[in-house]
């Protein structure tokens, strides 16, 4: 088993954190609770650069090995990066468990050392036919990234 934690950082007052388990080659379980968001859909990708130096902006393009375009986490077309949404409640918090097959802990893909961040609004999973939609969902702003570290 392979785990790595996230503990998100943010200008705009958002706080969370975020598990990372995979058991050999399986699917990579995430398990996050965030607070401090506005309710709603609020974008959410792993992210190529684990560098913070600039904020989230330095954290790069999503994640995407296979040179493929912005998609759903369901779709085969889709940047290994892209795990969708989160959908925040009234009260600013959201716990979310997800489960997918393109964030591996260990190999040439591994996310370790990566980034993960959240976005002020919806992505709309390449379907929006805003201008972005096929490269960033369209999500706007970054209001919170942190580095994918490995965990004991
Ligand atoms: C993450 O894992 C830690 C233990 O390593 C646990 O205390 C915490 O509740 C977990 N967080 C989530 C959101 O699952
Ligand atoms: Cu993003
Ligand atoms: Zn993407």
């Amino acid at each position: 088993m392979v785990k790595a934690v996230v503990v998100l950082s943010s200008n705009e007052g958002v706080t969370g954190t975020i598990n990372f388990s995979q058991e050999g080659n399986g699917p990579t379980t995430v398990t996050g609770s965030l607070a401090g968001l506005k309710p709603g859909l609020h974008g959410f990708h792993v992210h190529a650069f684990g560098d913070t130096t600039n904020g989230c902006m330095s954290t790069g393009a999503h994640f995407n090995p296979a040179g493929k375009e912005h998609g759903a986490p369901e779709d085969e077309n889709r940047h290994a990066g892209d795990l969708g949404n989160v959908n925040v409640g009234d009260d600013g918090t959201v716990s979310f468990t997800i489960t997918d097959n393109q964030i591996p802990l260990s190999g040439p893909n591994s996310i370790i050392g990566r980034a993960v961040v959240v976005h002020s609004d919806p992505d709309d999973l390449g379907r929006g036919g805003h201008e972005l939609s096929k490269s960033t969902g369209n999500a706007g702003g970054r209001v919170a990234c942190g580095i994918i570290g490995l965990q004991g």
